[in-house]
């Protein structure tokens, strides 16, 4: 088995971050350089079927993108700790707290920093007003999560699962551009505070920790 990642991106952090909870540490890993179309050639291509990192190689050749996928089929073969639940309860609602990480917060947020920080605009035409309406989209999204952790520790569970960790390396995303979110929101804060000190941080990689 073989990872393609990418240092400083959100994406492959989840995974990397997701390793490092499992304590996974001797997974081969390829960096591509996307500042140079590492991932534009035709070899990642083939493999990957778009110009994207993760990408996890399996052994018979198979190949697994979108890093919520490639965490999925990690759990099966490092089952513990647990990140995706254990009932079909507490899958059910790991899955939805990821789905609404994801949706409402990072994808907004990671938008919002693509389309601001002058070295991604060899990834993306920077569209001011697109990253505005991002950040508004994401700074609402940051509420529901505010909400949601007044009541519980954790996203989604009464430990750390996968919704923390693609919640937080969105929003981590941000300190390319030097965002915070408001630590007007007290349970965000208290809950962001919490996952920066966890050692996956670091071993997250130099997006953050
Ligand atoms: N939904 C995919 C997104 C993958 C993705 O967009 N990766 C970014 C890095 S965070 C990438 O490869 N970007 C290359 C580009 O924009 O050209 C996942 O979760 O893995």
């Amino acid at each position: 088995m073989k990872l393609y990642d990418t240092p400083l991106a959100p994406n492959p952090r989840r995974v990397r971050w997701f390793l490092a909870e499992k304590g996974v540490a001797d997974l081969p890993i390829v960096q591509l350089n996307l500042m140079q179309g590492e991932h534009r050639t035709p070899e990642h291509l083939a493999r990957a079927g778009l110009p994207n990192v993760p990408v996890l190689e399996l052994d018979n050749g198979t190949h697994i993108t979108e890093s919520v996928a490639i965490c999925r089929y990690l759990e099966s073969r490092y089952p513990e700790p647990n990140m995706f639940g254990r009932t079909p309860e507490e899958t059910a609602v790991i899955e939805m707290w990821t789905r609404r990480a994801e949706l409402l917060v990072a994808i907004p947020l990671m938008q919002y920093v693509r389309h601001t920080h002058p070295a991604l605009a060899a990834l993306e035409t920077p569209d001011p007003a697109f990253a505005a309406r991002c950040l508004k989209s994401g700074e609402s999204g940051l509420k529901v999560l505010d909400r949601r952790l007044a009541e519980s520790e954790w996203i989604a569970a009464n430990r750390i699962t996968i919704a923390d960790i693609v919640a937080f390396a969105g929003i981590d995303f941000g300190r390319l551009v030097k965002y915070r979110p408001s630590q007007d929101m007290a349970n965000l804060a208290r809950w962001a505070e919490a996952m920066r000190a966890r050692p996956a941080a670091r071993a997250g990689g130099p997006g953050g920790a």
